[in-house]
């Protein structure tokens, strides 16, 4: 059935079919992110799926959380890759090199970059499943909670520690993998200043294999760059500060922010609720507020569009992108500037664009120059991506029109075959399919 816009399964038989996939995908102590084209577990993938796999069985969305927290670094850093013995994913565990990494974590490979925390938000979550289920499962999470509450303290202390180098308050990216969007055309800019050393070692893409057509993919040239500044990193031992320091790469990223202040202070209110120390606590709030502050400070003044910066090159990034809608993610602006911000939002330029067939945001406005319908980050439209939105506007009260983002979400993924990614206009399902994270909120939205 993948790819067959005639076939529309009801939402009961959508959630069946979720779960299998789950299912599918696990190897028991991780769900790998899609069957094929990444056989590992990823940091973000790994919070959503936990927070679907919650409605199958608590305990396994807690082993979920427990495995990737199991690769945590000893400075506090999750990392974006937990790898499993698969070699069929480009680039494994030697090509990253972290094993001499000081600060790596014992008895298990890893990458050695991060992903958007969206970690508190999943736990959130999990909670709330498991207190609607059974005693037995609330108490089955609220004891992971407090085993865990303070190992996503950390995490959050190791961003603000190494991650916020410059006045504008923003979270540093170092690779565009750690914004998890990346060949968004919001990297274009810092990505041509990157250039590839010609003692770049040689290597072979395993992901086009995977994928149909390569126009669904990033290029070769951007994949040079990709793996340019991970040499960077091997050279610079994988400290946290020298890569800072020396990256080919710095820029702060806006949606990646918006998230941070978001999971702090979901952080903190699971703290208030466990009695986790009052000081930590209100570290979270005050790392929220400022993350916040930033978002709103980036913001256009004209567009009202949030921008991530430079920070090599002290300049905004004004592309537009999914990402100019961070603040209504996190908040902080004033009423005015964020109603336009939402008008933007469901405009023809966005969600509201008639020929879309399902009216979520794309990555990319179809009105934009950088606009390509298929090429992964740069237009299509991705499941989670609509999630995280609904979910922060249930947050924030606006019940409307988080409620019409799930109901064209399940429109988008109506025809099973839990795609990657969606081709707006056709709603052909792109990249892998059968993704584990697709198929966990879709559980999320239906369960
Ligand atoms: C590189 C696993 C990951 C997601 C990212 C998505 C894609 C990897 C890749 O797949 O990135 O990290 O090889 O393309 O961009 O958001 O976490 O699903």
């Amino acid at each position: 059935a993948a790819g067959n816009r005639a076939v529309h399964y009801q939402p009961a038989n959508l959630a069946a079919r979720a779960a299998l996939v789950l299912r599918d995908n696990d190897n028991g102590n991780l769900v790998t992110a899609s069957p094929k084209l990444y056989p590992h577990m990823w940091s973000w993938d790994a919070a959503f799926i936990s927070m679907g796999l919650a409605y199958l069985d608590v305990g396994r969305a807690v082993r979920e959380l427990d495995t990737l927290l199991s690769a945590q670094w000893r400075d506090g850093m999750i990392p974006h890759i937990v790898f499993t013995s698969d070699t069929d994913y480009f680039p494994g565990p030697d090509r990253w090199g972290t094993d001499l990494a000081p600060q790596r974590p014992d008895g298990v490979r890893t990458s050695g970059i991060c992903q958007p925390p969206v970690h508190a938000i999943a736990l959130r979550r999990i909670l709330e499943t498991a207190r609607k289920t059974s005693q037995a499962d609330a108490e089955l999470a609220e004891s992971f909670a407090e085993r865990a509450w303070s190992s996503l303290y950390r995490w959050h202390r190791w961003i603000v520690r190494h991650r916020m180098p410059d006045a504008s308050g923003l979270v540093a990216i170092v690779h565009g993998w750690e914004s998890g969007m990346d060949n968004s055309p919001r990297w274009d800019e810092p990505y041509a200043a990157v250039l590839p050393g010609a003692d770049l070692p040689p290597y072979v893409r395993l992901d086009l294999l995977q994928v149909g057509d390569p126009g669904e993919r990033p290029s070769d040239d951007e994949y040079d760059r990709y793996l340019w500044l991970i040499e960077q990193m091997r050279r610079a031992d994988y400290n946290p500060d020298k890569v800072v320091q020396t990256s080919g790469f710095l820029v702060g990223d806006v949606f990646t922010t918006a998230l941070f202040a978001l999971a702090s202070d979901t952080l903190a209110g699971i703290g208030d609720e466990l009695g986790a120390p009052e000081g930590e606590i209100a570290e979270l709030r005050r790392w929220a507020a400022r993350a916040r502050a930033a978002v709103a400070m980036s913001c256009h003044p004209e567009t009202g569009m949030a921008r991530d910066r430079d920070m090599r090159r002290g300049r905004w990034l004004a592309t537009e992108t999914i990402a100019g809608f961070s603040p209504l993610l996190c908040g902080g602006l004033a009423h005015e500037v964020e109603q336009q911000l939402i008008s933007t939002l469901d405009s023809p330029r966005w969600s509201g664009h008639p020929d879309l067939l399902a009216a979520v945001p794309p990555s990319v406005s179809p009105e934009s120059e950088d606009f390509d319908s298929r090429r992964y980050w740069r237009g299509p439209q991705w499941p989670v991506i609509t999630w995280l939105f609904g979910w922060a506007f249930e947050q924030r009260g606006w019940q409307r029109h988080a409620s019409e983002f799930r109901a064209q979400g399940v429109h988008l993924v109506s025809d099973g075959s839990f795609g990657e990614y969606y081709e707006p206009f056709t709603g052909k399902p792109l990249g892998s399919t059968n993704q584990s994270w697709t198929a966990a909120v879709v559980l999320d939205w239906l369960c």
